[in-house]
């Protein structure tokens, strides 16, 4: 008799292979098959990555060997690394041992905030700076709009509140550069995993790029976690308003208060919303500059374009034209307009 197609899900992938964990277990209880991959799946021919749901035929049970069939639809994906059908994206950073730099910090923030999923901020060796320190940093980030966690493997501060935070359902994926503790922090959740994990080296105390694949692990019923491959420079957006979006301390502001201009950079410009005090203002500044460069690098006949709305000052791109040559944006001219229904006498 042939076998119905099984639902399952892809917990790792080898060079031809993949893991899958089986939705329902088989009739001997068998969770966990290994299967073949075609290397092109469905008329689109589309990749299959660690996160995906599929399908699962030619089973062979005593074997736990199958073929993958079909690639189910996904939902979020972090780009980098892939993985499929994440539910939230952990940022981890060291504070210390490889130094924290907050502009690659930004960066992978970015990246975690484009995949559309929750996103979490966990400093990693808390035990290695005086808690003044730590408390410094998770101010700040509480100050950019995350709920940030110091954690220590070492002391297992953290650990609690990071395990509570995980094990909610959904898939979980711990992201951030080699050697700040990744896959120590898997271990401390998941004592039985026994990850491998190697000491920082250099005068920069950089990782060593210990894990080389995603994969994922059961941490609750339900609660999926990737252990993934550090790197040092995730890529940025194209668009400068999706750039926007990725910080949240922008989203909000902008929420409550519109630019002068619609085409406002948020870099301090006048009329701009955010003014010039804020954060992580030059790290934003430095993302959006490289952006438009690349931009303009990839698109020579855009150049046009960009060069007529935009001008350098200083280290900065700003709008060419004069204020008095300028449309306000469409939310500030309606936000003129209810104050004006609802406030008359208010001077604007
Ligand atoms: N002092 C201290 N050291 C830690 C802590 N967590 C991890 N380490 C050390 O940091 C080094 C790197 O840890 P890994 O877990 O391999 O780092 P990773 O992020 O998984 O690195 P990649 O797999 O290369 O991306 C190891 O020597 C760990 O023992 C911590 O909380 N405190
Ligand atoms: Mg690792
Ligand atoms: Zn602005």
């Amino acid at each position: 008799m042939v076998e119905p197609p099984r639902r399952a899900r892809v917990v790792s992938l080898l060079a031809n292979f993949c893991w899958v964990v089986l939705d329902q277990p088989g009739p001997a209880g068998q969770r966990r098959l290994l299967c073949t991959r075609r290397t092109r799946l469905g008329k689109s021919g589309q990749a299959i990555h660690v996160g995906d749901w599929v399908q699962v035929d030619v089973i062979d049970w005593p074997a736990a060997r199958a073929a993958v069939s079909v690639l189910e639809p996904r939902c979020l994906l972090l780009e980098r690394p892939p993985v499929a059908n994440i539910t939230r994206v952990v940022v981890v950073v060291a504070l210390v041992e490889p130094a924290l730099d907050p502009l690659q910090l930004t960066r992978f923030l970015i990246t975690a905030e484009l995949s559309g999923a929750i996103v979490e901020l966990v400093f990693s060796k808390a035990d290695l700076l005086p808690a003044q320190a730590v408390e410094h940093w998770l101010e700040r980030a509480r100050g950019w709009g995350y709920a940030p966690l110091a954690v220590s493997r070492a002391t297992g501060q953290g650990v609690p509140a990071l395990q509570q935070r995980l094990s909610q359902p959904g898939l979980a994926v711990l992201c951030g550069p080699s050697g700040v503790g990744k896959s120590s922090l898997i271990n401390a959740l998941m004592p039985d995993l026994d990850l491998r994990v190697a000491a920082v080296s250099g005068r920069l105390q950089r990782g060593r790029h210990t894990t080389r694949h995603v994969e994922l692990f059961e941490l609750a019923d339900g609660a999926l976690l990737a252990d993934t491959p550090g790197f040092n420079r995730p890529a940025l957006p194209l668009e400068p308003q999706s750039l926007v979006a990725c910080f949240p301390e922008l989203r909000s502001q902008l929420s409550l208060e519109a630019c002068q201009f619609a085409d406002c950079l948020h870099q301090g410009e006048p009329g701009c919303a955010m003014g010039s005090q804020w954060d992580r203002q030059s790290w934003y500044s430095q993302c959006l500059q490289e952006l438009l460069s690349a931009k303009r690098r990839l698109a020579p006949s855009l150049r046009q374009d960009d060069g007529g709305s935009l001008r350098q000052r200083g280290d900065r791109l700003e709008p060419r034209l004069a204020a008095q040559y300028r449309q306000p944006s469409r939310r500030r001219q309606r936000q003129a307009a209810e104050a004006e229904l609802t406030l008359p006498d208010q001077e604007d």
